[in-house]
């Protein structure tokens, strides 16, 4: 079979798996049945995140045998493989809890390092986000692209404050935040990215991010037309990115005085 032809089959496994797991999640959160296995400091872990996650393993182990896996609650194994797949199975897993209707499934594939195939599903609002790489990046089948918004201080940036205490990001985006219109904090990731590959944000921020909650995400981004910065992190699978539109990324880089030249592109080592 052809490098194409995985990417395409790849493709329409990652979309099914997505709205499949999406299904689950709105089912438990429209049940309002949501059990908590354990709280952290900033951050609490559901029964939906493991049920999620199963749904997707289970056919990834059927149906892709051959392939590793990073993903948030059952960890990393065979990442050194050829096709390596990187799953968010409830990005926004505190709003979640909350029943805060702000959450998604992400998941995406890499084949020798590289993320070739993203999905980010939102089963609230019924938005399926995907790309490949050079394939451009859509929703619901509708080709999206980043906004075109001319001047910092037209546009609305999203920042992830995440559970970390003493995350820089927040910091960051103060040095921002009196020049540009409006700051948002949604708690997913995910969807940050995906809202600025569809024009409803102009940039994105965070630090000590996981790369389950950047991979599928980054890609519809950068595939929408948007530029993708992700910086190591002293802790295993966790980066800092910053992505925005082609017209603010550089005074957005300047402004959080970010390093562009220092950005890496490892996301399974
Ligand atoms: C979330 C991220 C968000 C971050 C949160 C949390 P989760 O992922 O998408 O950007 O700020 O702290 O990490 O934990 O809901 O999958």
């Amino acid at each position: 079979m052809n490098s194409n032809e995985i990417c395409r089959q790849n493709l329409e496994l990652t979309e099914n798996l997505a709205r499949e797991a999406g299904a689950y999640l709105l089912k438990t959160y429209q049940s309002g049945n949501i059990r908590v296995d354990n709280r952290e400091p900033h951050d609490v872990k559901l029964e939906a995140d493991r049920g999620s996650e199963n749904i997707i393993i289970q056919r990834l182990r059927e149906e892709r045998p051959k392939d590793g896996i990073i993903s948030e609650e059952c960890g990393a194994n065979e990442t050194t493989k050829e096709g390596v797949w990187i799953i968010d199975p409830l990005d926004g897993t505190v709003n979640f809890s909350h029943g805060h209707p702000h959450f998604c499934v992400s998941i995406g594939w890499c084949r020798n390092g590289e993320v070739e195939i993203g999905a980010v599903f939102d089963p609230v609002r019924d938005e399926l986000f995907s790309a490949t790489r050079n394939g451009g990046a859509f929703c619901n089948g509708m080709r999206i692209s980043t906004a075109s918004t001319p001047k910092l201080d037209q546009a609305m940036l999203a920042v992830g404050y995440g559970k970390l205490p003493g995350q820089e990001s927040l910091r960051q985006m103060e040095k921002l935040a009196d020049r540009v219109q409006k700051m948002r904090i949604s708690g997913s990731a995910a969807l940050d990215l995906a809202y600025l590959a569809c024009g409803r944000l102009d940039g994105y921020c965070e630090n000590r991010i996981y790369v389950w909650d950047l991979a599928a995400g980054l890609l519809i981004a950068r595939q929408a037309g948007a530029i993708g910065y992700m910086w190591p992190d002293d802790e295993l699978w966790r980066r800092s990115c910053l992505a925005a539109t082609p017209a603010l990324a550089e005074e957005i880089t300047i402004g959080l005085q970010l390093n562009k030249s220092t950005a890496t592109a490892g996301w399974t080592e």
